[in-house]
């Protein structure tokens, strides 16, 4: 297992590489290049350079998280096939420079939603929060508004300035699109990447939708065990796995995470983690809260267990944070609560191991 942290490059994050190797345990980043459009190839020459400044600070660069999937992939349009060519030669780039894990996911138009991205908590810090009717009540192009305000001038993943445009359009073509001919637009994906995956020794690591249930019409896909087990049946490659995200599988009461963490783990289909805690105020509202079990609602030490007795040798990141100490950072992204989240995860670690033996 390794521990990382989410860092983006070229003086868009407030955390430095240098912060980061200092928390002990902390190997690498998942790293990404936000400025290449969607649907563009990821250039060598940029690569190798974030690799060098990532590697001189003593950092690893083997997870990178968001070659976001045009949404003409999604859509299954006769254009589909000039995207996944790119998408197939960023994959051939990132093998080049040692990447080994590809944070992805193929929600349609959003990638994640949030009603607040600094709703107070009790003890004067503040997180990222849901609350279902705000986000019911915003359309999904306010919402995007509404986020780019609130995200106090760094990009938000996922929240990319050239989707925005076309957002309203893309929402009415998916209300005519029935989930059979989205799963089918999923496996085309995965039937043309999975090859040059194994080609390249990268493993492909989906992202659960969050928040994991439907909204606004949208074809809604990996929120559940059985839809995941769906998913890796697409393409039954060990090259096509899951980033096991706990907080957003976990917004759902109905999922048992820690039978998740265990089930997928064993089944060597899980290259990275994301591990983080929530705090439900109803079943569809739910704050993003410190990591320990006594803050939320998932226990913690049986979640981390689930993957370790599942034998899981991926990536960790301990995700989000609160903001806390007075710290301006992307929000969920700060150093201090990451850190802190991180510390705590990789002690679980060391008494599972130490418990149980490996
Ligand atoms: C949100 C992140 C996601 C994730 C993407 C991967 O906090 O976990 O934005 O990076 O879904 O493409």
């Amino acid at each position: 297992m390794k521990m990382i942290l989410r860092w983006f490059p070229f003086g868009d994050d407030s955390v430095t590489l240098e912060q980061i190797r200092q928390i002990p345990g902390v190997s690498g980043v998942a790293a990404c290049l936000p400025e290449v459009p969607v649907g563009e190839v990821w250039p060598l020459e940029t690569l190798t350079g974030l690799k060098e400044e990532i590697g001189g600070a003593g950092l690893e660069m083997e997870v990178i998280e968001s070659v976001n999937i045009h949404e003409d992939i999604k859509k299954g349009l006769p254009s589909r096939d000039r995207y996944i060519e790119n998408y197939i030669k960023t994959m051939d780039n990132l093998g080049a420079v040692g990447v080994k894990c590809l944070c992805y996911n193929f929600m349609p138009v959003i990638d994640w939603a949030r009603s607040s991205l600094a709703f107070p908590l009790e003890d004067g810090s503040t997180a990222l929060s849901y609350r279902h009717s705000e986000v019911l009540e915003m359309n999904p192009v306010k919402i995007a508004g509404v986020m780019d305000s609130k995200a106090v001038g760094y990009s938000l993943p996922g929240w990319e300035p050239e989707r925005m445009g076309a957002m309203a359009g893309d929402m009415e073509f998916y209300q005519k699109m029935s989930p059979d001919e989205y799963w089918n637009n999923m496996k085309y994906f995965l039937d043309a990447v999975i090859p040059a995956a194994v080609k390249n020794d990268i493993r492909m690591a989906i992202h659960p939708d969050d928040p994991p249930w439907q909204l606004y019409g949208l074809p809604k896909v990996i929120g559940n065990a059985e839809n995941i087990r769906r998913f890796l049946k697409l393409n039954d490659s060990p090259y096509n796995g899951l980033t096991l995200c706990t907080g957003s599988l976990g917004a759902s009461l109905d999922n048992d995470i820690p039978a998740i963490a265990r089930e997928f783990s064993s089944a060597g289909r899980v290259p990275f983690a994301h591990i983080r805690n929530l705090h439900h105020h109803s079943p569809k509202d739910f704050d993003e809260s410190a990591h320990l079990s006594r803050c939320g609602d998932l226990d913690m030490f049986e979640v981390v267990r689930g993957f370790y007795e599942g034998g899981f040798d991926g990536y960790i990141r301990p995700d989000h944070g609160r903001m806390i100490w007075g710290e301006k950072a992307r929000p969920g992204y700060g150093l201090y609560d990451r850190a802190l989240g991180s510390q705590y995860l990789l002690g679980l670690w060391e008494a599972l191991g130490k418990l149980l033996g490996r």
